[in-house]
């Protein structure tokens, strides 16, 4: 090995067609494939680095992690340290530049850049598709931050994961834009981890959204080669409401919206019924992502800023591919 030090940078990415439930929880393998747009306004710098020793170190956002999340990081290390037979200790420095106040998670763009940089550090050489199934391993959602523009994640079919991982399908640099608007951006009570897990196992619903899942893909695939904004959004809107309708028929039922969201989303479809087109979608919490064309992003932003003046809106275009920013 030649390089000692590396920095990648990975942008985070929101899902239109979901990823919700797991069938092999080790492997991160999905019940379904999905698709999402990368933001380039969200994003994570990570720097690897062989130290001496034999303990790795993690530092985020300039605080020295615990022993809990440095396994963590550990075991994902170790995916690649065995494909290099190589045993050095490595420290991992990260900053995400997500927003605090943009409630959004940061696991698909932290694994995503500490998978680049660690491809590079070890010069494992993966290509962008193969780097996607290792990024898997550590946040299922970590698969598409590979790419930047429209990523498929497939599902895949073999038990080894070895099929299950990222395509990009199209750059999205036809006018899309996409806006966040933080509803509450403190921890919330279940993690997407358990939420999906709950689901699974106990939601009379599941069967469906698995089924459903499916036939969306396929048909916001076609919007996308056909550049139809319009049936996109409306694809993206009702694939985001069905994901949030299998936690109501779980045991026990929950739910990670808000009376804010609710009072977001109608005024989405007011300022829609306005002539502007917006859709929204929601992951796991009440924070509300709308997809629009960049063109009308500043004005659909002014009148939900009019409107929730205390949840200012966060506009952001399509992201990039991860890549190296130093080696
Ligand atoms: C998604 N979410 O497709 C879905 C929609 C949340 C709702 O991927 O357990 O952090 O690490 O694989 O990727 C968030 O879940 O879960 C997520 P793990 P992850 O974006």
């Amino acid at each position: 090995m030649t390089k000692t030090r590396v920095t990648a940078r990975a942008h985070t990415n929101i899902a239109l067609i979901k990823y919700w439930g797991k069938r092999d929880t080790e492997l991160f393998l999905p019940m379904n494939s999905s698709l999402s747009l990368t933001l380039d306004e969200f994003y994570t710098d990570t720097t690897v680095s062989l130290i001496e020793g034999n303990s790795d170190q993690f530092v985020l956002n300039g605080e020295l992690q615990e022993i809990k999340e440095i396994n963590k990081i550990s075991q994902f290390i170790d995916l690649f340290r065995k494909v290099a037979g190589h045993q050095s200790a490595i420290k991992v420095e990260s900053t995400n530049h997500v927003p605090t106040a943009a409630g959004l998670a940061s696991s698909a763009s932290a694994f995503a850049a500490l998978g680049t940089a660690l491809n590079e550090l070890f010069e494992l050489n993966f290509d962008q598709t193969t780097l996607s199934t290792f990024v898997r391993q550590g946040s299922g959602s970590a698969t598409r931050s590979i790419f930047g523009g429209f990523v498929e994640w497939q599902m895949g079919t073999k038990s080894d994961g070895s099929d299950s991982c990222a395509n990009k399908i199209d750059n999205a640099d036809w006018n899309i834009a996409m806006l966040t608007i933080p509803v509450n951006t403190g921890k919330k009570e279940i993690s997407s981890r358990e939420g999906m897990k709950l689901t699974v196992e106990t939601s009379p619903f599941y069967p469906a959204w698995v089924e459903q899942a499916g036939k969306d893909l396929i048909t916001i695939k076609e919007a996308i080669s056909q550049r139809d904004f319009i049936r996109l959004g409306e694809i993206t809107e009702a694939n985001g409401m069905k994901m949030h309708g299998t936690m109501l028929g779980a045991t026990p039922p929950f739910s990670y919206w808000e009376p804010l969201t609710v009072k977001v989303l109608q005024r989405i479809r007011e300022i829609r019924g306005l002539g502007l087109p917006c859709y929204y979608t929601m992951d796991a919490g009440p924070n509300v992502k709308v997809i629009c064309q960049a063109n009308q992003a500043d004005q659909i932003k002014q009148l939900l800023d009019d409107t929730f003046p205390n949840n200012p809106t966060i506009i952001s275009g399509v992201g990039r591919d991860a890549y190296i920013l130093s080696a």
